[in-house]
């Protein structure tokens, strides 16, 4: 699918409006201060910026009122709205897009600007302890970091500020691996809409390599179909990664983690990638450091690293 496979684009995303806990605005810079520009142009890639990261926090808006539950609504959508125009130009050159976050709201834009491009072909991996999928009117905490899928699925009426956002995504297109954490409402949004999900109880049952099989037969039975994946660091164990927003226990292992990456990396059909709630502002030192390795690592891998 992609013009340039050994080009990748990176869209950078400091951007912390769709949750409360400052910090996770700074997750893109320190991954690009471990290195991780460097550790793709190691593995034989050329690099490709978007530009403008600074841009996002001087977007917010002076006055961004909650709209129902949903609070910072505008800000959240102006920054999605930058995302998807620059995930779109990556892709539209031919590129894998890679977008580091930022908090997980930014990705009803990833999804926007690379099925702008791939259309409804697109598969999306969405790795999480969280469905994400909550809609305006089934969110409790009104934080829109739970919420973007409900966007991007057509799945709730598109009510302004995020009337820009078309249903894109088919529901049988998606599927999730590590769910732990799932509100009551999301759990109803995914049956009604048959929506497949791999918790980390089927991890337990069948083993991590059964279920990136199954996951990858569901949304891409015959391998030819592009694929997005969004990574949410806090799908693994705290103990992996323990400087994000919402941690929840019982997550992946870092071999499983990763082991997604390389099961999705083998296929040769991942277009875009999201690596997203890495908050270098919770925790010591040693935690700060040992998250932003575990999402280099996981970019690296999903971009081949570890295939012989
Ligand atoms: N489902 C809850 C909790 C949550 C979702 N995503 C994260 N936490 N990180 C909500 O707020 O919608
Ligand atoms: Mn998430
Ligand atoms: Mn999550």
């Amino acid at each position: 699918f992609l013009k340039n496979p050994k080009t990748v684009g990176i869209t950078c995303v400091p951007f912390s409006g769709g949750q409360p806990k400052g910090g996770v605005d700074d997750g893109p810079v320190e991954m690009m201060r471990f290195g991780v520009l460097d550790q793709i142009q190691d593995m034989g890639y050329n690099i490709e910026l978007s530009d403008g990261m600074d841009k996002y926090q001087t977007m917010k808006p002076a006055d961004d009122p909650p709209i129902g539950k949903m609070k910072n609504p505008r800000y959240v959508s102006m920054a999605a709205r930058r995302v998807a125009e620059q995930v779109r130009a990556q892709c539209e050159k031919g590129n894998i897009a890679v977008t580091l976050g930022g908090d997980h709201s930014i990705g009803m834009g990833t999804l926007v600007g690379s099925s702008s491009v791939y259309g409804d072909d697109l598969c999306v991996i969405w790795v999480d302890a969280h469905a994400d999928i909550n809609t305006p009117d089934t969110t409790e905490s009104g934080n829109l970091h739970g919420c973007p899928l409900s966007f991007v699925l057509g799945i709730c009426d598109a009510e302004s500020p995020f009337d820009w956002i078309k249903p894109c995504i088919r529901k049988d297109r998606l599927v999730y691996i590590g769910l732990r954490d799932v509100d009551a409402t999301e759990k109803a949004i995914l049956r009604k809409h048959n929506i497949k999900a791999f918790s980390m109880h089927d991890v337990d049952r069948h083993g991590i390599g059964k279920v990136v099989e199954m996951a990858l037969d569901h949304v891409n039975k015959d391998r030819t179909l592009p694929v997005h994946m969004s990574f949410d660091v806090d799908a693994l164990d705290p103990s992996v990664a323990p400087a994000t927003g919402t941690p929840v226990r019982g997550g992946l292992t870092f071999r499983e983690g990763h082991y997604i990456c390389e099961a999705v990396a083998e296929t040769g059909c991942l277009v875009s990638l999201d690596l997203v709630e890495v908050n270098p502002a919770l925790g010591d030192p040693e935690s700060l450091r040992q998250t932003v390795a575990v999402g280099c690592s996981l970019v690296r891998c999903s971009l081949g690293e570890s295939l012989l």
